[in-house]
């Protein structure tokens, strides 16, 4: 049985629901109260932070990390795409989500000028949503599932204004066909 580590207020948390539904894999979870975490988190995790994977013996932190490992130990259905360059260009891409994160929760924080750079990051992924589908290419997968709960948490909780990005708008709408992303979208409701 997996184990999941997990808050409903976490988009990392986020990305590692969205794969496990995916891939339809049975798993319970533990909440963890963020605002009052348990000493017993950093002996899964030493930094402390969900998400934390467990299965069986294996305690895996990190979303990018544990999603690599869910899709390697449960392939189908793949969640990378069959080409080679699209696989790399979509790793990148996670690799360097910092480039949203950083103006995300510097908006959140409040931080003067974050408004404009994270619509500068926004108009970044339209751009590269004008001229294919899906974040890595054409196809719906792991990079996609690396991003979107930024993007749901943006609009929903912080009030960010994604109508002056259309691809992007349309990529989410897309997204949110798709049960496991519909199901975030609960999550997010609900906070
Ligand atoms: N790089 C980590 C980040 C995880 C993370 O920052 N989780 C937050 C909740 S959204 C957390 O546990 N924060 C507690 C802390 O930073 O001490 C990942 O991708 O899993």
């Amino acid at each position: 049985m997996i184990t999941l580590y997990d808050a409903d207020r976490c988009p990392y948390c986020a990305r590692v629901r969205i794969a496990l539904a995916e891939k339809g894999i049975e798993y319970e979870t533990v909440e963890v109260d963020l605002d009052d975490r348990p000493a017993w988190i950093y002996e899964k995790n030493p930094l402390g932070r969900v998400p934390v994977l467990e299965e069986d013996a294996f305690v895996l932190p990190e979303s990018a990390v544990i999603n690599e490992y869910l899709e390697e130990r449960y392939p189908e259905p793949a969640l990378w795409p069959a080409d080679p360059a699209e696989r790399a260009f979509g790793r990148l891409l996670v690799f360097r989500f910092d480039q949203l994160s950083k103006p995300y929760y510097a908006l959140r924080r409040d931080e003067e000028g974050a408004n404009e750079r994270l619509d500068a990051e926004l108009a970044k992924l339209n751009a590269a949503l004008d001229a294919r589908s899906y974040l890595s290419g054409r196809e719906y997968g792991l990079a996609d599932i690396a991003y979107v709960p930024w993007l749901l948490h943006a609009r929903d909780r912080m009030n960010v204004e994604l109508r002056p990005f259309p691809a992007l708008t349309d990529w989410l709408e897309r997204l949110s066909a798709r049960p496991a992303i519909a199901a975030e979208l609960d999550v997010v409701a609900a906070l």
